[in-house]
């Protein structure tokens, strides 16, 4: 007998409502390929449904002392905490990770998320002016009203709770949309929100489609400002939707970042965090590194470490906590994947590793497996090395001076982040000011500090998230001239 499928629901009002035109569509086990659960294909009456609550609590959370909207951000945390093992089997499960990176990874950083916010709300600060035309002035930094966050697959409850928590710490009201891809944590998020008293109407989570569900929600008169984390093709759509409306946009879209290993560096910490800067996430990451540039007198070293870590990663059921890869999101992903590896043997690249669908035994016979891959002999501006494939592949290339380095790390169109390797000062501030990117890390990848400006620049984003750069775009700034004299 089949089992019966997991029924998600939206979340709108403080309740779980079932989508108007009661339709579905189905959310897979990447591990498996099966079916578990299906998720509201909402439209736009849910959408507004969603708006028109948010709309009506939007005026007493305004006026809601930030530190008790910090005590209600950080009730939300501890119960997630409470609840940390279940949410993680959850993500892991809707996604394909190793529960083993959920648990340790997305959902303490969902908690942080949430916790940090808090403190932002308490610690706001806004400007004061004086002395000039005989004014005293002062900022007020005030709340938007509704805004909408939509989030992606790639790392579920850690992004969406990343746009959720400043947007609420700075007084607006919610409508967020996550992937219909892995729907399940943000379904158990509404649960938890209701807990912890939140008012209803505060946070709204509509589940649906891009199309159906997502973009009514940016174009939505009454949604002032639109956070948005996904590929760059919706984020244009998106800008090119609210740039007639004139609303507030931030954008954090692809990646195709360059790992920059110079003959200096600390070799054994290069070589394994280059890595988990390929690999993490089955290389679904936007900040994964996949372009991975050398010095060429250090290459056949630095291939040979490399290739040894690879080879000892272990592809396998994302329940095992052996498991270092676990499945691609999709069938469809890995069909896109699987065509960039063809791509890269049909533009000339050599197969250093991996290249093949990993078919598993047992449960995870049909999953979305891919080896992790890695080619060499490709050229900076082959397809291979501008698009962005999201998956774990990446390719090895040789440079021979600091000039060429940056050359091509900054070929192409996106600029989001750059890791840099070298024990030479002076070479790493300079190549870290020049190369065109939003995040630059020195000796270490995905070290993140939740108060500093993240996002990209080129075809990587619009805006900055993070820290003070969040609460500023989720609040507007109006300044208050008082004459004194004088
Ligand atoms: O992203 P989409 P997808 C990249 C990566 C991946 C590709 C496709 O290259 O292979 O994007 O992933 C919602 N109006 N990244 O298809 O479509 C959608 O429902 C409003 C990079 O998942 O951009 C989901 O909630 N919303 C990345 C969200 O947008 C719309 C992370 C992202 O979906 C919409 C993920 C529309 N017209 C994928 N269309 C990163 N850089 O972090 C879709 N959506």
């Amino acid at each position: 007998m089949r089992d019966a499928l997991l029924r998600l629901a939206n979340f709108i009002d403080g309740d779980y409502r079932t989508p108007s035109a009661n339709r579905y569509l189905p959310v897979f086990e990447p591990a498996t390929g099966k079916a578990f659960a299906e998720v509201p294909d909402s439209g736009t009456q849910d959408v507004d449904a969603a708006v028109a609550a948010a709309r009506g609590a939007s005026g007493a959370w305004a006026k809601t002392a930030p530190s008790e909207r910090a005590a209600l951000l950080r009730r939300i945390a501890d119960l997630m905490e409470g609840q940390l093992d279940a949410l993680a089997e959850e993500e892991s499960r809707d996604s394909g990770k190793p529960v083993n990176a959920a648990r340790s990874i997305d959902i303490p950083r969902a908690i942080a998320n949430f916790r940090f916010f808090a403190s932002m709300a308490e610690s706001a600060v806004s400007e004061s002016h004086h002395g000039e035309a005989g004014t005293l002035n002062y900022t007020l930094r005030q709340p938007l009203g509704v805004v909408g966050c939509i989030s992606p697959w790639n790392l579920p409850l850690y992004l969406l709770s990343w746009k959720i928590a400043p947007a609420l710490a700075a007084g607006n009201t919610v409508v967020a949309k996550p992937s219909e891809i892995t729907p399940v944590s943000a379904w158990l998020l509404g649960e938890i929100v209701q807990q912890a008293g939140l008012p209803p109407g505060v946070l709204n989570i509509v589940q649906g489609s891009g199309r159906s569900c997502g973009a009514p929600l940016t174009s939505h008169a009454q949604v002032k400002a639109v956070s948005f984390t996904g590929s760059t093709a919706t984020g244009a759509s998106i800008a090119s939707t609210v740039a007639t409306q004139f609303k507030k946009l931030s954008l954090e879209m692809g990646g195709k970042n360059a790992t920059v290993i110079f003959s200096d560096c600390d070799f054994e910490r290069a070589v394994r965090e280059s890595v988990r800067a390929a690999f993490a996430n089955q290389g679904q990451v936007c900040l994964c590194g996949s372009r991975i540039l050398v010095e060429r007198s250090l290459l056949p070293r630095f291939r040979e470490a490399f290739l040894a870590e690879v080879a000892k990663l272990k592809v396998g059921d994302p329940r095992d906590p052996a498991s270092n890869l676990g499945a691609l999101v999709s069938s469809e992903h890995l069909v896109k994947v699987l065509g960039f590896v063809a791509l890269a043997h049909e533009e000339g690249g050599r197969l250093l590793a991996g290249g093949e669908r990993i078919r598993l035994e047992g449960r995870c016979a049909d999953g979305y497996f891919l080896a992790p891959t890695v080619f060499d002999q490709l050229d900076a501006h082959c397809r291979v090395n501008q698009e962005e494939i999201f998956g774990p592949v990446v390719t090895l290339a040789p440079f021979d001076d600091e000039a060429q380095a940056l050359a091509f790390a900054n070929a192409g169109n996106y600029g989001l982040a750059c890791s840099l390797w070298t024990r030479d000062l002076d070479r790493a501030h300079r190549f870290a000011a020049a190369v065109e990117s939003g995040i630059v890390w020195i000796n270490c990848w995905m070290a993140r500090d939740l108060r500093t400006p993240f996002g990209g620049v080129k075809h990587s984003g619009l805006g900055r998230e993070g820290g003070l750069e969040a609460m500023r775009f989720f609040t507007e700034p109006k300044n208050v001239a008082i004459y004194v004299g004088g």
